[in-house]
């Protein structure tokens, strides 16, 4: 295998200050960010929504196999045959699988198997994970598959909210039926879906608190704080 050609990194040397107020800045926006499940019918722009999963795209990857699809549906029939198999997987499961441990933890968010948002968003982003690759007809190893597709749906969360977004992490169980319904190829699995659009006027959402930084950083290191 021959090298790649290297190229001068383009990267920008800020001053301190900058940095971290940028870092504030970044810190505070996403902590406006919160999981929407009612969204109005007001459209949202096909350029917009391009270009949120153009960012996606520059996730990391492993070996750099870029191993993820982004399937954009805005069709209505559809959305509704997406809506009809996810409701019908999530209702048997709210009903028989899922165990009551489970059933306790999502009783104060107040889900249930209703996915109403499902048809209800402007656009559902469904994301695939690329188990394999298949070229000249021979499947082809890709690497950290899961890890890969996770870091890219959270560059595409974040790129979402900072357009003025909201979105949904949606995870019907099982959810073979999107690669059915999308007819995507059997090296493709589906991974999460994501409803897109502006939440409907005078949405409520669970007054939820993110753990603290204490609560989430280990802190192993020498230097005292100055
Ligand atoms: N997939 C189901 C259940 C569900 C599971 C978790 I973990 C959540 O944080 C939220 C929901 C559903 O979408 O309702």
């Amino acid at each position: 295998m021959q090298r790649f050609n290297v190229i001068p990194l383009d990267f920008q040397n800020l001053p301190e200050e900058e940095q971290l107020l940028r870092a504030k800045e970044f810190l505070d926006l996403c902590r406006r960010r919160r999981s929407v499940r009612e969204f109005s019918d007001t459209a949202v722009s096909r350029e917009l929504i391009e270009t949120i999963i153009a960012t996606a795209g520059t996730a990391p990857s492993g070996a750099n196999k870029q191993p993820w699809k982004f399937v954009l549906v805005d069709d209505p029939k559809l959305k509704r045959e997406i809506r009809i198999a996810a409701e019908k997987e999530e209702k048997e499961s709210y009903e028989h699988r899922m165990p009551q441990d489970w059933l306790d933890d999502l009783e104060p968010l107040g889900t249930d198997w209703h996915k109403e948002f499902l048809e209800a968003a402007p656009y559902l982003i469904v994301v695939f994970r690329e188990k394999y690759r298949l070229e000249d007809g021979k499947q082809k190893k890709n690497y950290y598959v899961d890890e890969s597709v996770g870091i890219a749906c959270g560059f595409l969360l974040a790129a979402i909210h900072n357009a003025g977004l909201a979105s949904l992490t949606h995870t019907p169980s099982p959810m073979n039926f999107l690669r059915d319904i999308l007819q995507r190829p059997a090296n493709e699995v589906p991974y999460l879906l994501i409803p897109v659009g502006y939440p409907k006027q005078g949405t409520l959402v669970p007054d939820i608190q993110r753990k603290t930084l204490d609560e989430i950083l280990i802190r192993k290191i020498l230097n005292t704080p100055g």
